[in-house]
């Protein structure tokens, strides 16, 4: 690759990008065709070779605000030099409690507590632990098993790869799996559900398997239930009409808690605060990261319910109640930005916004039906996913070469397995949404021919 010069930094050539062992990549084909990132404003990146694209997947699942939003911008220049760090372990900075406070009220949950951590998978491990914590501290210490979901994706600390369902990411490391762990089935049968729209009316009976589950072990074994109420990395599954609920009823009635990954359905991606609010569901505990804070500073946390929090608050008061946290735990740059934007979601309407596009890319997205290598469609809220059909023999390399031909065209999808996922930024107008379809339009027609 030619060194390109940018304003400030040189551009790396192929030797130099050898040091960083990039994640969730490939490495030496990444290395070898870099695809770098100068800039980004708006729903806009641009990448040092010139190319320009709409964000189709917010970063990643990440920046409904779009780039370098002012107001997180400036609020995180404010707070690095006003106060840069400060202790969050029996210390505390005022802005954290009030994002707290903020956070509930915002879930509509204002009863509810929030710990904070820094990543998705931290508010996952976090969740766990609360959860198995939370049964031994009222004296249920037999309730340590975890029950997750097939094709879930919960990060990648060893209880999220535990829980979680996405062979790749557990195979490598089954010796360090954590041990009790059960997983319903996924729910995603494309006989049964092609093309659907939004919620699919096939599938609630699977919610049943939890009842499976539970007789084989006995309820008095289990601590807790996680899913992802939507999944979103392994390629936008839906839950079936009624499945969320359903599996609510039987958590409550065998005394199981219900955790809902909401690292990417929170903060608006349905169009809702939470997308336990989508789907008219209370879970005892709720993850999120990403879109908390634009992604402008690493944050996440679990909202979890106040009788949650209360069954941890026994013993001597100088004592601490819960053996966790992490040095960055509250960090007031994450929570400086967190404010920031959640001022900007609140006084722009973005999440009445995010649901006003929803259709929108419903529509447009279904429009891609009958296009070549098109083998599914399907969506909720502001996310979608177009599944195409593999190259025989080499898995996971045509969506590759379909996002190849859209960034050339001008779109930034995410590509994954055999799947094209688009999540827009909520500032994103229709006619951006509609011709991020037609670039993928094309980009399919391209991709086909090329073949
Ligand atoms: N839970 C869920 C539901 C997630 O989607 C995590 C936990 C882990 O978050 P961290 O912050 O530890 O990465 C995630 C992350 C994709 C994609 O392309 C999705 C995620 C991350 C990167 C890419 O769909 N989700």
């Amino acid at each position: 690759m030619n060194a390109v010069t940018l304003d400030h930094a040189a551009v790396p050539g192929e030797t130099a990008l050898q040091a960083w062992w990039m994640p969730f990549t490939h490495n030496r084909h990444f290395k070898a065709h870099p695809r770098l990132i100068a800039s980004g404003k708006g729903a806009y990146y641009k990448l040092v070779d010139g190319r320009r694209g709409f964000d189709g997947l917010a970063g990643l699942w990440c920046c409904p605000l779009g780039h370098s939003p002012e107001r997180v911008v400036e609020a995180v220049q404010r707070q690095v030099a006003t106060l840069d760090f400060s202790p969050s372990f029996q210390m505390g900075h005022p802005a954290a409690f009030t994002l707290a406070s903020r956070i509930a009220e915002f879930a509509g949950r204002p009863n509810d507590k929030v710990f904070f951590v820094n990543s998705g998978s931290e508010a996952v491990d976090t969740a766990l632990k609360i959860a198995v914590a939370y049964h031994r501290a009222r004296g249920d210490g037999t309730r340590s098993r975890i029950i997750g979901r097939e094709r879930g994706y919960h990060g990648v600390g060893m209880g999220g790869i535990s829980v979680g369902g996405i062979p790749t990411n557990r195979k490598m490391f089954a010796p360090l799996m954590i041990p009790g762990v059960d997983h319903l089935p996924h729910t995603f049968e494309p006989a049964k559900m092609g093309y659907s729209r939004g919620q699919p009316e096939w599938g609630l009976h699977l919610a049943d398997e939890l009842e499976r589950i539970v007789a084989l072990h006995d309820a008095s074994n289990i601590a807790a239930v996680i899913v992802e109420p939507m999944q979103g990395s392994t390629g936008v599954i839906v839950p079936p009409k009624g499945y969320l609920k359903r599996l609510r009823e039987i958590c409550t009635k065998h005394g199981i808690l219900l955790i809902f990954d909401e690292v990417i359905t929170g903060f608006g991606r349905l169009g809702t605060p939470f997308a336990n609010k989508f789907f008219d569901v209370e879970p005892d505990l709720i993850t999120f990261a990403k879109a908390v804070n634009n992604a402008a500073v690493p944050l996440g946390g679990v909202i979890a319910s106040a009788a949650i929090y209360d069954a941890f608050m026994t013993g001597p008061e100088h004592l601490i109640e819960f053996f966790h946290g992490y040095t960055y735990s509250a960090h007031p740059l994450g929570v400086a930005a967190a404010h920031a934007t959640l001022d900007e979601m609140q006084h722009r309407k973005l999440l009445d916004r995010a649901a006003a596009l929803a259709p929108v890319l419903e529509e447009a997205v279904h429009s891609l039906r009958g296009e070549p290598l098109v083998a599914d469609i399907r969506n909720l809220g502001l996310a979608a996913a177009v599944d195409v059909t593999p190259v025989p023999g080499k898995p996971a390399l045509r969506a590759y070469q379909v996002f190849e031909q859209a960034m050339n065209r001008g779109l930034m999808p995410r590509f994954t397995g055999e799947t094209l996922a688009l999540a827009p930024p909520f500032i994103s107008t229709e006619d951006e949404i509609r011709s991020a379809v037609e670039i993928l339009r094309e980009s399919l027609r391209a991709a086909a021919k090329a073949a």
